[in-house]
């Protein structure tokens, strides 16, 4: 009896099933996935600016006005930690040319400033500081440069080259490398043409094992803007052909939804600033965003399948400012106290085909490397039964994208016994979302598939019952 209703089951899936595959290309690279599990990181913008009160230097400043009092790159990643940030990416060269390591390429760098009489290295000493506390580093070299003489000229191609190589062979492994599209004249009114596919290869042969942001790619794309936050829809596919970066690279919309179809395997990062500037100012230390604010950030991006790199400039004195370090500590006490208890642990979870019942755990057995495969969508429903009822208002989803990215769209339902309270109408889920709603006292949650490119594979259904005001604010 037990062998004829598999059989049956069997046959319904493989015809229903028949369009599907388990995997749809295009496919993450190990590097990729690597990287979508950070989520959240700092971003660290230092150098001259902290000191002029600009955000884009001239390139003209004089190198002593770089002087730190005191400059502790432990002080950053202790507070890193404490945040739960996994990696810190620092501006090891901004607009203005400034290079924060002492170069041999430049005579505009930490060697030719007062700071520690010229004999200090700041990508030295975060990246010792990083070892230390376990998290990993990242660097931004911007290819604008105000300053450099050989800028707007063939031969800054081979300066850029070269400090990447110097970058990569001194302060390396790194987790990211980060490319900025801003690209202005340089100190002799020229515009640099950078000559990106010789960077690309550097990258590739230098540091095979470092994902590479910009605007297009190749690795992580821009989400299009510097608010933090990613499309609710949200494809992890970009198409690429026939874009630049900069002027020229994809509409804003189509970097922040990615590509239904796209041919290329890019995820977002959402950059954003804890403060209204990238740079530190003392003006601002009044505007540095609340914990409430950042933990509505992390949904709209984290919860959306993006990572979210946030920027915490230090200020003068080479610290990461108190205003700052406050907020980030609540920012992880937020997190800690949300997603503390999932109380899917305690549901009874089920899985029905059409009215035919089974029941099943792996769609919510707190393991995101298991995930249920025998779906025939639209016919699935996954259920999550709460006996003695529940207040809840946030579900995380999350689907197995080492198979690529296939489901684009789903539909919850909220049931208080056989009532639908509430239905929640989704697109893409990609490696993570997170959908938060007012909070509903129920005995059910209902999900299905409505959508999908290949064969759904949820690798994770979590329940939560976070503080009401930190339900996510519409936008
Ligand atoms: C932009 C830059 O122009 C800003 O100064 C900042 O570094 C931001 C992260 O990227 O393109």
């Amino acid at each position: 009896m037990k062998n004829i209703f598999t059989l049956i089951i069997f046959c319904l899936f493989a015809h229903t099933l028949n369009a599907q595959t388990k995997t749809h290309e295009p496919l993450p690279t190990a590097k990729q996935l690597q990287w979508q599990d950070l989520e959240f990181y700092l971003f660290v913008h230092f150098g001259p600016n902290t000191f002029t009160d600009l955000e884009w230097g001239k390139g003209t400043e004089q190198e002593e006005i770089f002087n730190p009092t005191q400059l502790d790159c432990r002080q950053w990643c202790r507070i890193a930690k404490a945040a739960g940030a996994k990696g810190i990416i620092i501006t090891a060269k901004h607009h203005d040319g400034f290079c924060l390591w002492p170069s041999q390429y430049s005579k505009h760098t930490v060697a030719q400033s007062k700071w520690k009489d010229g004999k200090g290295d700041v990508l030295k000493e975060l990246s010792d500081a990083c070892k230390e506390y376990g998290l990993k580093m990242g660097i931004y070299l911007s290819p604008w440069d105000r300053n450099h003489p050989k800028y707007g000229t063939d031969e800054y191609n081979d300066v850029f080259v070269n400090m990447m190589k110097e970058v990569v062979s001194r302060y390396g492994p790194l987790f990211e490398f980060w490319w900025d599209g801003a690209n202005g004249e340089g100190p002799n009114g020229k515009k640099q043409v950078y000559n990106w596919h010789r960077f690309e290869q550097t990258m590739r042969t230098i540091a095979p094992n470092t994902p590479v942001f910009s605007d297009i790619g190749p690795d992580i794309r821009w989400v299009g803007n510097e608010n933090g936050i990613a499309g609710k829809t949200n494809w992890n596919l970009l198409d690429t052909a026939g874009f630049k970066r900069g002027e020229g690279a994809p509409p804003t919309d189509t970097l922040n939804s990615g590509n239904y179809n796209g041919a290329n395997w890019i995820p977002a990062e959402c950059d954003v600033s804890i403060r209204p500037g990238w740079f530190y100012h003392a003006a601002e230390d009044e505007k540095v965003k609340t914990p409430q604010q950042l933990f509505d950030l992390y949904l709209k991006s984290v919860g959306r399948g993006a990572n979210l790199l946030l920027n915490v400039p230090p200020d003068r004195r080479g610290l990461i400012n108190e205003h700052d370090s406050a907020a980030l500590i609540g920012f992880k006490k937020l997190r800690m106290e949300s997603f503390k208890t999932n109380l899917a642990d305690s549901a009874k979870k089920e899985i029905y085909y059409d009215n035919m019942l089974f029941t099943k755990q792996s769609f919510a057995d707190g393991n995101v490397k298991t995930y249920e495969k025998d779906i025939d969508y639209p016919h699935t429903s996954y259920w999550l039964r709460f006996a003695d009822g529940e207040k809840i208002n946030c579900i995380v989803l999350r689907e197995a994208i080492e198979y690529g990215q296939h489901i684009s769209s789903f539909k919850i339902e909220l049931l208080n016994g056989v009532n639908v309270l509430q239905t929640i109408d989704g697109t893409t889920i990609g490696r993570k979302r997170i959908i938060t709603f007012p909070s509903q006292k129920i005995t059910a949650v209902r999900f299905y598939i409505t959508g999908t490119k290949a064969t759904p594979l949820i690798s994770e259904v979590e329940v939560y019952n976070i503080d009401d005001d930190l339900v996510e604010k519409e936008k």
